[in-house]
């Protein structure tokens, strides 16, 4: 007997602007992750008011998974993948976003492709909308500033549902929906809801009301799905990490509390239908008005998840600043260094123990199952001359995390659906824009300025995930 159920869902996940490419082929519109050019370490992506000629648009091409998904699912398929965790791309549904229609040959793609996946028993694990909202509508509609981008995405859901539901179970709504929490950075706005901030707005005020609309939309997806096929399984999808007290002084372990919730109320509102005191206080505070009917908090009482997905990268540690009375989160200035532990050369913080504290915590307030959809470590590896890749911290970033997930299961009876580590093929960094922050199994020869054959390498950590899911982590 393993310490995992037997039907353990071991795969690898991606999401489609970040690997497809054929950015234009079959009818697709233009994204916002298409007018995002590439960025670096520490150098911002740059968003552009659509396409400009002579700018570098990493994912207009990416790995051509498009093209490729036939060989690439076959390497999966190897590697023992239970399932494959990927996104539709709205604009090849909705290349717009706000047609009555949806366009055929987008919808096809992906029968296409999750039939290849059934194929080989892969079971498909869909996030529906993951930072590849239609830029006509962040353009024309102001992206989840508007109520009406609710309909286009309720719609767009509706769609995919009713086309694929016999093929696919596991979906998810928005991916990460709760990193617009850090209203200082550009990326997390424009991604998540579709909105740039304009000068001297209050950038917290449009993300309440753009998060409000968004977890309504949600909600009302939810609603649908179990009325076209309740055996579909629902979830919503949040980044998570712990955010310890920088120091045991009580101003610090209130702060890390208050901030937890600042990061993770949205799930509040997945989870139980309603929004948690602590927030609608908050909004009264500020004097926030957000634009939230009867309607609203009843669709979101009747729409609520399955079961909770999430990722899990690293944790930080938080300090209280002074002249801050209220405990109130201001994320770019209060996240400190944790000397306790080690950090990737993009200085993400490594720290395995946390996903076993994420596992625990997410379990004891939510009391429903779990996934770890994403996991993973951004590295840059080295194709040798005899095409192997020794990717030995992978494999022991990877392997440390599973085992304190197994820890989880085993001793802390956490309900754990699955895991499908980030990135399972190499892929455009969605925080950089980089080809060489790797995150998979499989090797791809794309490089930064666009160079490459698009050929597919095997790493070491081909075989040695192979192994893990053969033995259901046993042998790590
Ligand atoms: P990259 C941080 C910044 C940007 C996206 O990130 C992020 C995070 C982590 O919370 O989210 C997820 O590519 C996201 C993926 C993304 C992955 O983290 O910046 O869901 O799309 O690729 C890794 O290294």
């Amino acid at each position: 007997m393993t310490k995992l159920p037997k039907n353990f869902l071991w795969g690898g996940a991606v999401a489609a602007h970040q690997l497809e490419g054929a950015y234009k082929e079959g009818g697709k519109g233009l994204s916002v992750a298409d007018v995002m050019t590439a960025g670096a370490n520490g150098v911002a992506r740059e968003i552009t008011d659509g396409v400009i000629p002579g700018k570098n648009y990493p994912n207009h091409e990416a790995i051509d998974f498009y093209h490729h998904y036939k060989e690439d699912i076959a390497l999966f398929a190897e590697m023992g993948f239970k399932c494959f965790r990927t996104s539709i791309a709205w604009t090849r549904i909705f290349p717009n976003g706000d047609e009555s229609e949806p366009n055929e040959a987008g919808l096809k793609f992906y029968d296409d492709l999750f039939d290849e996946c059934l194929k080989y028993d892969i079971e498909p694990v869909v996030t529906l909308s993951h930072f590849e909202m239609p830029f006509y509508l962040a353009k024309e509609y102001g992206g989840f500033r508007n109520r009406k981008v609710i309909d286009f995405f309720v719609k767009f859901a509706e769609v995919c549902f009713k086309r694929y539901h016999k093929k696919v179970k596991y979906w998810m709504t928005f991916n990460e929906i709760n990193n617009q929490a850090n209203v200082d950075m550009d990326f997390f706005p424009f991604t998540n809801s579709g909105i740039v901030y304009q000068e001297g707005e209050d950038r917290e005020a449009v993300m309440y009301q753009a998060a409000h609309y968004e977890l309504v939309a949600s909600a009302k997806a939810v609603k649908i799905a179990k009325e076209i096929n309740p055996e579909m399984m629902v979830g919503c999808m949040v980044a998570l990490s712990p955010l310890y007290p920088a120091t045991c002084h009580p101003d610090n372990g209130f702060m890390s509390l208050k901030a937890m919730q600042k990061r993770t109320w949205f799930l509040d509102v997945h989870v139980h239908g309603k929004y948690p005191n602590h927030i609608l206080k908050y909004l009264e505070r500020k004097q926030y008005q957000i634009d939230m009917t009867e309607d609203d908090l009843k669709a979101l009482e009747e729409g609520t998840v399955d079961y909770i997905g999430f990722s899990y990268y690293m944790s930080f540690a938080i300090e209280q600043l002074e002249n801050n009375p209220h405990f109130d989160y201001k994320e770019n200035d209060q996240l400190k260094k944790n000397p306790y532990v080690s950090a990737s050369d993009w200085g993400w913080q490594i720290d395995p123990q946390g996903l076993r504290y994420i596992l625990n915590w997410l379990t004891d307030m939510y009391h429903l199952p779990v996934f770890i959809v994403e996991n993973g470590f951004g590295a840059i590896d080295i194709l040798e001359d005899d095409l192997s890749v020794h990717d030995q911290y992978r494999i022991d970033f990877l392997g440390s995390h599973i085992k304190e997930m197994i820890k989880a299961v085993d001793e802390d009876g956490v309900d754990l659906m699955g895991y499908t580590p980030w990135g399972c093929i190499d892929l455009v960094s969605a925080g950089t824009g980089e080809m060489k922050k790797r995150y998979g199994f499989i090797y791809v020869d794309k490089n930064n300025d666009g160079s490459g054959t698009l050929k597919r390498y095997k790493k070491d950590s081909f075989g040695w995930y192979k192994e893990v899911i053969a033995s259901n982590g046993e042998n790590i």
